[in-house]
């Protein structure tokens, strides 16, 4: 637990601190909400100091955030948005002026105001919330899509390459600095009798067989707020991993974290399965707001995105278990590897209904 009511003087506030405690479940930075006084009225932040394991250029990735945040803001007044303040995450500005503050330590940290009555979800339970994420994550691309200026920065290269992610875990296992790899041989064949697949889609963007575009890279369910009311999408948040990216790799991660019913570090791997009927309501929610703009062979990628994605992260997952849990937070012993085997679990139901994923892509493509 850091001292926030030192944080809160890095910021301009304009409300007294009062008290925070750690939020979320988010696997990579550190998340607090902090109550404040302002003028009598109780009021809600969001303060995260960024994970240094994963971003390496904090400032980079701020500015990015900056700017995406500055966009949506100007986009949704512009549209006479009433709940603009709402719909997008805005960051308060340091004491300095700048989207982020660097703390004694040397840590980066930004703050947010808490998006109200809306919440986030580990685990679906309706149809319909699976529709509003994916159409959500997709208004998000169209809105990315028209931001003006240079390219975003890469916050982490090669973050979706994921024939580089098996080189990764090849160079983990051949390293076992923790002496970890002979009691994971059954999941390390796994992945390597699969890591052909891992090229597909970063050969076709070399190829320029599809676009890249200005994409989120981090969709999982829980990085969307839905409204606690009217159960609409309100809000994409996480934005750490938006930047030069393809929107197979978003829509992937959707399917990951949002047809199975367990969370992704479920144990009972026998109660995880890739549910079709949710499958089909994240292709309707995608298409409704992505359909404009996707071409053929995006969309001919999507049902196999799911796979993909859910591999990559499994891949993820079982590098960081070799090498220590040093990347991803972990809540228990063995975690990232309870973790590595639900997306085994998951990719291989994938797999199983891969031709009826793809019929159903097809029919929502005519
Ligand atoms: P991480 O990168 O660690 O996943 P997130 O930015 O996703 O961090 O934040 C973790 C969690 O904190 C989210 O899943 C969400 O529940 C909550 N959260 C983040 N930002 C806000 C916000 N502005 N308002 C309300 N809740 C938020
Ligand atoms: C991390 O940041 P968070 O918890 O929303 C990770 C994703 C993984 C996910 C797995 C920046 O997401 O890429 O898919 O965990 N984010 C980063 O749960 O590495
Ligand atoms: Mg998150």
């Amino acid at each position: 637990m850091h001292n926030l009511a030192e944080i809160a003087t890095l910021f301009d506030m304009r409300a007294d601190f009062v008290h925070g405690h750690p939020y979320g479940s988010g696997h990579i930075n550190d998340t607090y909400c902090a109550y404040y006084d302002q003028s009598g009225q109780r009021i809600r932040y969001i303060h995260q100091r960024l994970s240094t394991e994963a971003f390496k250029k904090p400032i980079e990735l701020m500015e990015n955030v900056g700017r995406v945040t500055s966009h949506s803001l100007n986009q949704l007044l512009e549209d006479g948005n009433p709940e603009a303040r709402r719909r997008t995450l805005t960051c308060i500005p340091s004491i300095k002026g700048e989207p982020h503050a660097i703390d004694a330590d040397g840590n980066c940290w930004r703050t947010y105001p808490f998006i109200e009555r809306a919440r986030t979800y580990d685990t679906i339970e309706s149809e319909a919330q699976a529709s509003e994420a994916a159409r959500a994550f997709g208004e998000f691309q169209k809105l990315a899509a028209t931001m003006p200026g240079e390219p975003l920065h890469e916050t982490i290269p090669g973050f979706h390459n994921t024939k580089q992610r098996f080189e990764h875990l090849i160079d983990a296992i051949e390293a076992d600095t923790h002496n970890l790899a002979a009691g994971v041989q059954k999941e390390i064949d796994w992945f390597m009798a699969r890591q052909s697949e891992g090229s597909k889609v970063v050969d076709m963007l070399e190829a320029g067989e599809i676009p890249l575009r200005v994409t989120h890279n981090d969709t999982k369910l829980n990085n969307v707020m839905l409204d606690d009311v009217t159960g609409e999408g309100i809000c994409v948040i996480d934005l750490d991993t938006t930047m030069p990216g393809s929107a197979v790799y978003d829509f992937g991660d959707m399917v990951r974290t949002a047809t199975s019913p367990v969370a992704e570090d479920e144990i009972d791997v026998s109660k995880i399965t890739m549910r079709m009927h949710m499958f089909e309501a994240l292709v309707k929610g995608y298409l409704s707001s992505a359909g404009s703009f996707l071409t053929d062979n995006e969309r001919s990628l999507l049902a196999f995105s799911g796979k993909l994605l859910t591999m990559e992260c499994g891949t993820r997952f079982l590098t960081d278990y070799l090498k220590g849990d040093v990347y991803f937070k972990i809540h228990r012993d063995g975690h990232n590897l309870d973790r590595t085997r639900s997306q085994i679990a998951l990719a291989e139901s994938i797999t199983a209904q891969m031709d009826d994923m793809e019929a159903l892509v097809a029919k929502y493509s005519i």
